[in-house]
């Protein structure tokens, strides 16, 4: 038998590829998601499922390629130029994913939600929750929400690159934001099913991808406390996204999406949730997701909560552009609420100018795409600016106030392009 073969012929054996692929050998995957694999069935899944070579390194599924995605450890950032083209949607092939761990591949025949704690009727035990099977969830009422799912750090790598400040965290540009269409159960509907009682203040939701180790410390899994008020306001349980299941990367069978808030409240992977009658924490609201730094108090802020305003250019960093009249295109988005308008400059903020919008009613979970048109008067580097002001009359500053984790920047970014 050549090497191989073996791998191949448990994957073709569909009792083993359905046992490998049930939570109780999530294991498994994440060795197969991880470096260091060796041989047998975690081989032959990284075979079957990662489509991509470089999935074995991130730990992500599907594939990521380099003219959509920059790759960052487990973590995949979109390019803006693939929005170009498209229609108001990211598509989920496009869509950025952000990973503490690696992709758990869950079967949603076996899956369940599991409810407890002191914040429901007869406050269940954790080893006594009560449970959703995913039919279970279908049969509740669906709805369907379009919201963009933001991380916290998006535009981080400009506190170094634009304000020379060092900050910790994966340097992204502005592509760790998607905006979907996505189709689930209302959280509060679930909620009030499971016995929520008016005491319950925080809800803690948790992931079923593996624990997350940061320099050597076992955090546990991936969970952060959400207010009750925000969790009965307008939060989804996800199981679809653009019209299809939802993606394995992206929190198949099951996700929250937290509409407006930093992408870490939208729990991918969901596995259960306490919900409980006293304020609850986390890594994730207490030394993460909080503005740190010489301006903050020592313990940080509060939690953050809304995503501030943003405004991105589909086109690709650094590019070359023919000199001739053209059309810019862009998007902007705000955790407060509408964008109401955006403006341009060419000249490096001297002048502005208002882009076109091209989505007349603007979604507040949602962005504005625009387009701007351009004569460049000469030939040479540029330093294309956008910023936008959204309903609660919030716009985007010259310089985004320092925080050592890099998050919120909130910032005009400037885009180079070259005229050639
Ligand atoms: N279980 C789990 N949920 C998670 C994460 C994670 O690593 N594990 N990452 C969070 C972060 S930081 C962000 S920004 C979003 C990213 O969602 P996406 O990967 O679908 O784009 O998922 C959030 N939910
Ligand atoms: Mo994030």
């Amino acid at each position: 038998m050549r090497p191989g073969e073996q791998d191949e012929a448990d994957l073709t054996d569909e009792a083993t590829y359905e046992s490998v692929r049930s939570p109780s050998r999530r294991g498994l995957l994440r060795m197969s998601a991880g470096a260091g694999l060796t041989a047998g069935l975690g081989a032959g899944l990284t075979a079957a499922f990662a489509q991509d070579p470089a999935s074995a390194a991130t730990g992500i599924v599907k594939p990521l390629p380099p003219e959509s995605f920059i790759e960052h450890g487990t973590n995949a950032e979109m390019r803006w130029e693939a929005m170009r083209g498209q229609g108001y949607l990211t598509p989920a092939d496009r869509f950025f994913v952000r990973n503490h761990v690696a992709t758990p591949l869950i079967d949603a025949r076996t899956w369940r939600l599991r409810l407890w704690g002191t914040g429901l009727r007869d406050s269940p035990a954790e080893d006594r929750p009560i449970e959703f099977s995913y039919a279970d969830l279908r049969r509740f009422p669906a709805e369907t929400i379009t919201s963009f799912i933001e991380c916290t750090g998006n535009g981080r790598g400009f506190y170094a690159s634009q304000q020379g400040q060092e900050v910790s965290g994966t340097p992204w540009r502005l592509g760790v934001v998607g905006v979907a269409r996505w189709r689930g159960v209302r959280l509060s509907a679930v909620l009030r099913r499971a016995g929520i009682t008016r005491q319950a203040v925080d809800i803690m939701p948790r992931g079923l991808d593996a624990d997350y180790v940061d320099k050597g410390e076992n955090l546990g899994r991936v969970r952060r406390p959400l207010p009750v008020a925000k969790a009965m306001k307008d939060v989804l349980l996800a199981y679809e996204m653009n019209g299809a299941p939802l993606p394995p990367d992206h929190g198949h069978p099951v996700r929250l999406v937290v509409p407006s808030w930093v992408g870490i409240a939208s729990i991918k992977w969901l596995g259960d949730i306490q919900v409980a009658d006293e304020p609850l924490s986390s890594p994730w609201n207490t030394r993460y997701y909080r503005l740190f730094g010489p301006s903050y108090p020592e313990e940080g802020t509060a939690p953050l909560t809304r995503m501030n305003v943003k405004s991105a250019f589909e086109l690709p960093w650094d590019t070359a552009l023919p000199a001739r009249p053209q059309l810019l295109h862009g998007r902007s988005w705000s955790g407060n609420g509408r964008i109401r308008h955006t403006e341009v400059s060419v000249d490096g903020g001297r002048t502005w100018r208002r882009a076109r919008p091209l989505d007349h009613h603007p979604n507040p979970r949602g962005w504005v795409r625009w387009e701007f048109p351009w004569r460049p008067e000469r030939r040479g580097r540029y330093g294309l600016l956008a910023r936008a002001t959204d309903e609660t009359g919030a716009s985007q500053p010259p310089t985004a106030p320092y925080n050592t984790l890099g998050y919120l920047f909130g910032a005009v970014v400037r885009h180079p392009v070259t005229i050639v």
